[in-house]
């Protein structure tokens, strides 16, 4: 199947929570000076505005001085997100966009609709073909991408992964936060909320999304520290709203004394509010966190369907992402552990070493936790 590519100027400003809700067509988006590089592409896109100037803390990780010559100008980036209708995935490429129109080049989106590395093949093969500078990709896989990603390298193209990163050699990632704790703090949120008791289980994305399996492998670790709270079952829906509901309903009649729900993506943690909304009878009984956009959220916290989750700015995600891939694309700063760059308006971030979760990479920064206090601050 072609990816789905489009290199519309993007209209930033609308509410992110009509989209959010509401997006169940293809989206995708270009930005900056430069016209289309689009490569052959197939269904047209409905555009998805977002912006990102809410409160939410960015952590740049140096102050030192960052680079080396200039960003060369007409940059041509390939974002790849895990699927094009995921809105988490849309602002965070709008992010992208806007980091390329701030540096004279242009963003082209391209994907697929389901949250595999087949989807995301075709689109790796039309950055070659585009001879794009760089690719910045959410990896649907942590290894099945990589002959392709070898490809684009050994053709000159730099590759960047974001929000779900790939174990191929060469690449930087930018992580949206601290992975330990984004699984040890969703385990500690839905601890606070049960009385540390009960059977629990994970309403996952896809079962081969590299970030999700990250998180819920120390999530795993932190139940150690809750003796009296059982996981009793990981579900993934693909992020694919009618399809986490399915894997919802399948839970809730499997083990008729759940009492909570973590669900590390925005799909599945709205899909399973809305759920939880309509079903009275479960409130009280089933408590759910996990990590959901604050605008798609707003009205499950405020009617107390949900008392909190957590989240980062996907929009600055995907824009630091985009002055990685402009810096390493024109040569402005080694891919190597202290190395620093420019994030634009997040300031400078200094490359990390390797851990056992990632190879090289940089945080964006602590994700913020919502609730009733601060949901409505939020525009993303
Ligand atoms: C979903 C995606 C994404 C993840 C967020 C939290 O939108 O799975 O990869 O980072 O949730």
């Amino acid at each position: 199947m072609l990816p789905v590519t489009s290199t519309r100027r993007l209209a930033i400003g609308a509410a992110v929570a009509a989209t959010a809700l509401g997006l169940a067509a293809c989206s995708s988006s270009s930005s900056g000076g430069a016209s289309s590089a689009a490569p052959a592409s197939s269904a047209p896109a409905a555009s998805t505005p977002a912006s990102s100037t809410a409160p939410v803390a960015s952590t740049p990780a140096s102050s030192a001085p960052a680079t080396t010559g200039t960003i060369k100008k007409g940059l041509v980036v390939y974002y790849i997100p895990k699927d094009t209708n995921n809105p988490y995935e849309v602002i965070a490429d709008q992010g992208g966009a806007a980091a390329l129109k701030e540096l004279g080049g242009k963003v082209v989106v391209s994907s697929g609709t389901a949250d595999t590395a087949a989807a995301q093949i075709p689109s790796i093969q039309a950055a070659i073909q585009a001879h794009a500078d760089a690719i910045v990709i959410a990896g649907n896989d942590p290894k099945a991408l990589c002959p392709a990603l070898g490809q684009a390298q050994a053709a000159g193209i730099k590759v960047v992964s974001f929000d779900s990163d790939v174990t191929c050699p060469n690449h930087l990632f930018i992580n949206q936060a601290d992975t330990k704790s984004i699984g040890t703090s969703e385990v500690d949120l839905l601890a606070k909320q049960i009385n540390s008791t009960g059977e629990i289980a994970i309403l996952s994305a896809a079962a081969t999304a590299t970030n999700q399996n990250a998180w819920i492998k120390y999530m795993k670790e932190q139940l150690h520290k809750y003796p009296k709270m059982k996981l009793v079952s990981t579900v993934y829906g693909n992020d694919d709203p009618a399809q986490s509901l399915t894997a919802l309903q399948g839970l809730l009649t499997a083990y008729p004394n759940l009492r909570g729900i973590i669900s590390p993506t925005t799909v599945g943690i709205s899909t399973a509010a809305q759920y939880l909304q309509k079903h009275k009878e479960l409130k009280g009984k089933v408590t759910l966190t996990g990590l959901g956009l604050p605008s798609q959220m707003k009205p499950y916290v405020l009617d107390g369907t949900i008392e909190s989750f957590e989240l980062w700015n996907p929009n600055d995600l995907g824009y630091l992402a985009g002055y990685a891939a402009a810096g390493l694309a024109s040569g402005t700063y080694e891919l190597k552990p202290g190395a620093t760059f420019s994030g634009g308006k997040l300031n400078n971030y200094t490359i990390l070493a390797p851990t056992a979760d990632t190879g090289p990479s940089v945080v964006l920064g602590p994700p913020t936790v919502f609730d009733k206090s601060n949901v409505e601050k939020f525009n993303f």
